[in-house]
C-alpha cells in the first residue's frame, strides 16, 4: 500500500489552514475515507504542516516564527532552518506514513521555500532547488493546491485576525515577490499544482478543492 501526499500552499491569509481542515472534515463526513479504507487503498488520514510537523520541527518553528531576540535570523540561516525542519519531517514522519498507506494533508512544503526564500528573500533558486532535493530526499507531493490571492487581500485578512509573525511584518514588495514565485511554480508544474482562486467566499473555495480532490482520488485509486 502506498499513501498519497496532498499539500496546501500560498501566501499569507490565502485560507490554507481553513481549507485543509475543511478537506479533512469532508473526507471523513462524505464517506470517502471509509470507502478508501474498506477497499484497502488508504490506511489513515493524517494532517501535518511545515514548519513544525515533528517535535524537532516545533522547536525550529518557534525559533523561526516567534524569534524574539535582538539578533535577526540571517537569510541563509533561515533557509537552512526550513530545510532542517523538512529533512526531519520527511524522514521521521512523511515517508513512514506514506509507506504505511496514509493520505496526508500538509500545510506548506517545498514550494514555500522557493516562493519565500527564493523569490521573497532573493536567494539563489538553483541553491534552493538543490537544498529542497536534499531535505525532501526527492519526495514530491502528489497534488498541491495553490490558494491564489492578491497579497494585499491576504494581508488584510491576517491583520483582521490580529496575528502577526516575523514574515508578516515584512513589506508588501516581499509578499508580491512571494506571490510571483507561486505563480511561476504553478506554470512550471501544471501536473502537480492546481490553482484555486482564493478570493472567492470560503464555501466556493471549498467546493473547488473538493472537486479537484475527487478527480485526483478517482485517478489514483480508480474508485
Ligand atoms: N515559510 C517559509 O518562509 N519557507 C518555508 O519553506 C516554509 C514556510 C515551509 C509559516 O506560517 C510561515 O513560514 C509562513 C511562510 C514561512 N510565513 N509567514 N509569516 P504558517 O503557514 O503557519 O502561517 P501562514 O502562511 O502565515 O498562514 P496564515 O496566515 O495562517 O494563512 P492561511 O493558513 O493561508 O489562512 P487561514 O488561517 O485559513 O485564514 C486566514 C484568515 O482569513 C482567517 O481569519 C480566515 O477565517 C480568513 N479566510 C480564509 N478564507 C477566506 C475567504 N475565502 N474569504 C474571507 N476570509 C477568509
Amino acid at each position: 500500500m502506498r499513501g498519497r501526499f496532498v499539500v496546501f500552499e500560498g501566501g499569507e491569509g490565502g485560507g490554507k489552514t481553513t481549507q485543509l481542515e475543511r478537506s479533512r472534515q469532508w473526507l471523513v463526513e462524505s464517506g470517502w475515507l471509509e470507502r478508501l479504507q474498506a477497499k484497502g487503498y488508504v490506511r489513515d488520514l493524517v494532517v501535518t504542516r511545515e514548519p513544525g510537523g515533528t517535535e524537532v520541527g516545533r522547536a525550529i518553528r518557534q525559533l523561526l516564527l516567534n524569534h524574539s531576540s535582538q539578533e535577526a535570523i540571517q537569510d541563509r540561516a533561515e533557509l537552512l532552518l526550513y530545510a532542517a525542519d523538512r529533512a526531519q519531517h520527511v524522514e521521521g514522519f512523511l515517508r513512514p506514513q506514506l509507506e504505511a498507506g496514509a493520505l496526508i494533508l500538509c500545510d506548506r512544503y517545498t514550494d514555500s521555500t522557493v516562493a519565500y526564500q527564493g523569490y521573497g528573500r532573493g536567494l539563489d533558486l538553483t541553491l534552493i532547488n538543490q537544498l529542497n532535493q536534499i531535505a525532501s530526499g526527492g519526495l514530491e507531493s502528489d497534488l498541491t493546491f495553490w490558494l491564489d490571492l492578491p497579497c494585499e487581500l491576504g494581508l488584510a485578512r491576517t491583520q483582521q485576525r490580529g496575528t502577526s509573525d516575523r514574515i508578516e511584518q515584512a513589506d508588501l514588495t516581499f509578499h508580491q515577490q512571494v506571490q510571483k514565485g507561486f505563480a511561476q511554480l504553478a506554470q512550471q508544474h501544471p501536473q502537480r499544482i492546481v490553482r484555486i482562486d482564493a478570493s472567492q467566499p470560503k464555501d466556493l473555495v471549498t467546493q473547488h478543492i473538493q472537486a479537484a480532490l475527487i478527480q485526483s482520488l478517482t485517478r489514483w485509486f480508480g474508485v
